[in-house]
């Protein structure tokens, strides 16, 4: 830090939601922070030149942009970013950042420890010796991951991450996306159709928002088959949740291992009646080191471009703007 920078007045920031603590306190040392959740006067937020935000924060869009007139940056607390309107931002020439990279291999670990989870029932097996039964017999012999055709749905950082872990199941992988990677050795089916079709188990890890939403319906499942296994760590709203809801039950899949869900943080009571799925509280980068690696990150794209370096990881529906 020059000593310019470090005599002129923080820059004013909004943070639209809780943050972990660390992160909280590397906001305050660098900026002048407004809490969205405390409430924030009219004069305040008209100074507001970046906002802090995170996919627990809902509306941030046209209303608050507005209220907030001297906004220059966006800064997400999360990789995915369909929790802000970005055509809301581009109209109004407002760069976004989001945390690309730091989070892929947290992600991948907990990808892996969901495919394991669901296929080999270990929260099933765990409450089984919790609640005494293992006295009066075996927990019941479930099915393999090895062997399996793997296919994951969207080859991105994560899902590059995932395929990697795999290397080391004895499973076949492929992938669909919509761009060619010709340096990638996996075979690319040539639709989501044709990938669940070829799958036993399917690993969904693409953006949420309108282009994805239910993008996993009941023709996906049903080519998926009795004896597929879908795995959602990408965004609940990718997976039209009333029809996988109808396979579980129906077993017209064999299980489902789901970190996120359409409408969080409720999870209908019908989902969770289900024997067959595994459920988690949207943790895949929930670990101390991932989330403060990520905070750090939101950190420095908004002191970059407070110091006029540019944003450090602008998405690429923003990057334009930076011409
Ligand atoms: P990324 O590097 O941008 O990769 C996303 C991949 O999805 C790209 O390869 C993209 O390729 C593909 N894709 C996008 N739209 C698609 C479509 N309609 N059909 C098929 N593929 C499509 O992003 P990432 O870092 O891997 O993260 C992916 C998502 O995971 C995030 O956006 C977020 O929603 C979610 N996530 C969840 C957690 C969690 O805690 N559960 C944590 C981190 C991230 P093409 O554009 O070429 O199709
Ligand atoms: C976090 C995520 O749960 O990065 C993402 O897209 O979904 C997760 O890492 C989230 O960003 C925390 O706000």
């Amino acid at each position: 830090m020059t000593d310019r920078e470090r005599s002129a007045p923080l820059a004013p920031v909004l943070v639209a939601a809780p943050l972990p603590a660390v992160t909280m306190a590397a906001l305050e040392r660098a900026f002048t922070v407004h809490c969205l959740w405390q409430g924030v006067a009219d004069a305040d937020l008209a100074t507001v030149r970046g906002i802090a935000a995170s996919t627990l924060a809902q509306g941030i869009g046209e209303d608050l942009f507005a209220r907030c007139p001297a906004l220059e940056l966006i800064a997400n607390f999360g990789v995915g970013y369909d929790n802000i309107d970005i055509a809301a931002a581009v109209r109004r020439g407002l760069v976004v950042t989001n945390t690309a990279g730091v989070l892929d291999e947290e992600v991948a670990d907990l990808t892996l420890g969901l495919v394991l989870a669901t296929l080999r029932r270990l929260p099933a097996a765990e409450r089984f010796l919790r609640d005494g039964h293992w006295q009066h017999g075996s927990f019941p012999l479930s099915p393999s991951l090895r062997g399996r055709r793997v296919g994951i749905v969207g080859l991105g950082g994560i899902g590059k991450a995932v395929a990697r872990r795999l290397h080391g199941f004895a499973v076949d992988i492929a992938w669909y996306g919509r761009t060619l990677q010709p340096e990638i050795g996996y075979r690319r089916a040539p639709s989501l159709l044709a990938l669940a079709q070829d799958s036993d188990v399917l690993i969904v890890i693409v953006p949420g928002g309108p282009a994805t939403r239910h993008m996993i319906d009941a023709p996906v499942l049903s080519a998926l088959g009795p004896d597929g296994v879908l795995i959602n760590v990408s965004r609940g709203s990718v997976v039209d949740e009333a029809a996988l809801i109808t396979a579980l039950q129906q077993r017209t899949i064999l299980a489902a291992g789901l970190d996120v869900f359409e409408r969080e943080p409720h999870v209908p009571a019908a989902l969770i009646a289900c024997d067959n799925a595994v459920l988690l509280p949207h943790v895949g980068s929930a670990s101390e080191l991932t989330r403060q690696a990520m905070g750090q990150m939101m950190v420095d794209n908004l002191a970059s471009w407070f110091a006029g370096r540019g944003p450090l990881t602008p998405v690429p529906e923003t990057r334009h703007l930076l011409r």
